[in-house]
């Protein structure tokens, strides 16, 4: 009898070039949320990259410290352990390797966290089970969402819109969709050296909501593709800052604004040699909330580019796609 082996999880990996030093883009824009212009700033980031890099955002070191070591120290637990915290899918917990429903693998592990309308994490999710992990993380997500709200706050001020809450009462709105996710992706030493390339560890993608707020332990590895006009994008390497935060304009705002700003693609490559620990959280809005570009950024006989869906429409249709899938192609308006 011939008995044909499963291929082992890490060759169903993609493999990516590694970076190398000429990749770094060293322009990322950088706002100071403390100061006068960020406003601007931030319209000025989201229209040429739908990325940028915030600093002056007031949350102690103490509170990132303490959630990135009790996630250390979540993740070096055995793997039965960490196995009892999921699966990921459904709903919410940890999960490794496979991201998403149908079939992306990354050299990573996680926990994927639903955030209550209070800002904590969600009762109705029991992973992770540690009170004082929960507790670390509680302190981070509320401080995180506040850093998410200022920056919605600054965006729709810099937009010129009179509600200068219009953007983040989507997130803040009860039933509002706020994800937290905790990427831990270890060093890949199987590929060191080989041919130059290192394992994917998430998968090029752009995020479905309106804007996600990242932060990592300084170990590089985040990527975003620049715009390349006709010319095919370029992708460059984010330098790691442990002490900022790094915002991503998701595909929901890009639609709010009728393209004005741009949801950014980017992606994970592993590093060969170090950990990469990541937090993000992701601000959804609730999912009956009907996804439109506000009338006060269209211009005069200026038409929506899409067509009309709800959160909850976009999400569902969301997890029918591959990672890599242009997700807004479905809705766009032909
Ligand atoms: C990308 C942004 C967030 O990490 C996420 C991801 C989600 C998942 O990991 O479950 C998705 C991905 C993300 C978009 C397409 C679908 C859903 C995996 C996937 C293949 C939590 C989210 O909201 O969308």
């Amino acid at each position: 009898m011939v008995v044909v082996a499963n291929p082992p999880v890490v060759d169903q990996i993609p493999l990516l070039r590694s970076p190398g030093p000429r990749d770094s883009f060293a322009a990322v824009p950088v706002v100071d949320l403390s100061r006068p212009g960020a406003a601007r700033a931030i319209v000025d980031a989201c229209e040429r990259f739908g990325f940028f890099k915030v600093v002056g955002h007031g949350v102690s070191a103490d509170t990132m410290d303490r959630a990135e070591s009790e996630a250390v120290r979540f993740f070096s637990q055995a793997q039965a352990d960490k196995d009892r915290a999921g699966p990921a899918y459904p709903p919410f917990g940890y999960g490794s390797k496979r991201i998403g429903l149908n079939g992306d693998m990354g050299w990573l592990e996680y926990l994927l966290l639903a955030v209550d309308d209070s800002a904590s994490l969600s009762d109705s999710c029991a992973a992770p089970s540690n009170a004082a992990f929960r507790a670390a993380l509680n302190e981070y997500v509320a401080a995180v969402r506040k850093v998410a709200l200022r920056v919605l706050e600054a965006m729709a001020e810099g937009l010129g819109i009179a509600a200068a809450d219009t953007l983040s009462a989507m997130v803040t709105e009860q039933g509002s969709d706020q994800v937290f996710r905790v990427n831990h992706y270890p060093p890949c030493p199987a590929l060191q050296g080989l041919l130059g390339c290192s394992a994917t560890g998430f998968g090029e993608h752009t995020d479905p909501q309106l804007i996600s707020v990242l932060r990592s332990n300084g170990t590089s590895g985040l990527q975003i593709a620049l715009p390349g006009g006709a010319a095919a994008a370029r992708w460059v390497s984010v330098p790691s800052d442990r002490d900022a935060f790094f915002v991503n304009v998701g595909d929901s705002l890009q639609v709010l604004t009728n393209g004005r700003f741009r949801s950014v693609k980017h992606r994970v490559v592993t590093n060969s040699l170090k950990s990469r620990v990541s937090f993000i959280y992701f601000g959804g809005p609730p999912l009956a909330q009907r996804i439109a570009p506000l009338p006060e950024l269209l211009g005069e006989g200026e038409e929506s580019l899409y067509k009309e869906f709800t959160w909850g429409e976009y999400k569902k249709a969301a997890y029918k796609t591959r990672l890599g899938d242009n997700r807004l192609a479905q809705f766009e308006k032909k």
